[in-house]
């Protein structure tokens, strides 16, 4: 692997850690999907009645002590001060809200679009090269394939939309000291609707170890891991916008990802030669119904 930069030590890895999941409280708050929560009373007397209901089952079903019970309290209100709650509802829900909402589709498989997503990254026609440090630790990877609709037609109007963590495993605009836009870009698709752009092998994601989840996650003996991903975002006009992440064939966590985000046809397929690694993945969009 080509590291010219020092990887950071774990201390001062962990050190950092907790700002990424308070900064995903601000992000989601300007995102402009708080404003379209505009939910009819029967669905919400529906849906709380139902969570309500399940807890106090759970209570009965288990015999929560009041240990217990004020144990979660208190962790409940930790979750707000640590600004966590996208990151617990990205990690232990949003998969189920995925699966219920893009069933009908007949085009690639998609999963969740996670805590930090940041729209308005710079647009590049493709070929196209990710914004990145002079000296960006990691494994060149060159990420490259054809947008489609469902019928088979090229898409040459489409945008694929990448963002990623870096080789220590760290978002720009949720860890300091790195740009704005740092592995996050925008890339048209050509007249064959195809998009190739380099960038570098992202790491393993582990979920912060200081804040709330991490102490949920530690109380429990769960590991705190997500294999290693691409995130993406596939629009086109008069298409519905593909959310999906793409996966490294090998990673250690593949299998046990702590959010339940991999699915098989989101495996990559990389191949190596000469210390770059390079991979095909098309993309295949249903038409809006
Ligand atoms: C991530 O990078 C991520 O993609 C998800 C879903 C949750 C936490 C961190
Ligand atoms: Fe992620």
């Amino acid at each position: 692997m080509t590291q010219t930069t020092d990887p950071k030590t774990s201390d001062e890895l962990a050190a950092r850690a907790a700002d990424s999941g308070a900064g995903a409280t601000a992000n989601f708050r300007q995102s402009g999907k708080t404003g379209s929560a505009q939910v009819d009373p029967e669905r919400v007397a529906l849906l709380a009645g139902s969570l309500i209901k399940a807890a106090n089952d759970l209570v009965r079903e288990h015999g929560v002590s009041y240990d217990e019970y004020n144990a979660l309290k208190s962790w409940l209100i930790s979750v707000g001060e640590d600004g966590e709650w996208p990151l617990f509802l990205d990690v232990w829900l949003e998969h189920s809200v995925e699966e219920v909402n893009t069933s009908h589709r007949k085009g690639s498989k998609g999963t969740i679009e996670g805590p930090y997503y940041v729209p308005g990254a710079p647009e590049q026609d493709s070929p196209a090269t990710i914004p990145m440090r002079e000296d960006e630790p990691g494994t060149p990877l060159v990420f490259a394939g054809q947008v489609r609709d469902v019928d088979g037609t090229p898409l040459s109007n489409a945008v694929v939309d990448l963002w990623h963590a870096d080789a220590n495993g760290f978002y720009s605009q949720f860890a300091p000291g790195l740009d704005q836009w740092n592995l996050r870009v925008r890339v048209r698709t050509d007249a064959d609707g195809r998009y190739e752009i380099n960038t570098v092998q992202p790491a393993p994601y582990q979920i912060p170890t200081d804040g709330a989840c991490g102490k949920l996650i530690a109380a429990a003996g769960w590991h705190a891991w997500r294999p290693a991903h691409l995130h993406v975002k596939v629009e086109a006009p008069d298409h519905e916008t593909l959310t999906a992440q793409l996966y490294f064939p090998g990673d250690a966590h593949n299998d046990d990802d702590i959010a339940s985000a991999v699915k098989p046809e989101l495996l990559l397929d990389v191949a190596e030669s000469e210390g770059k690694n390079s991979t095909e993945y098309d993309f295949v969009l249903d038409p809006v119904r």
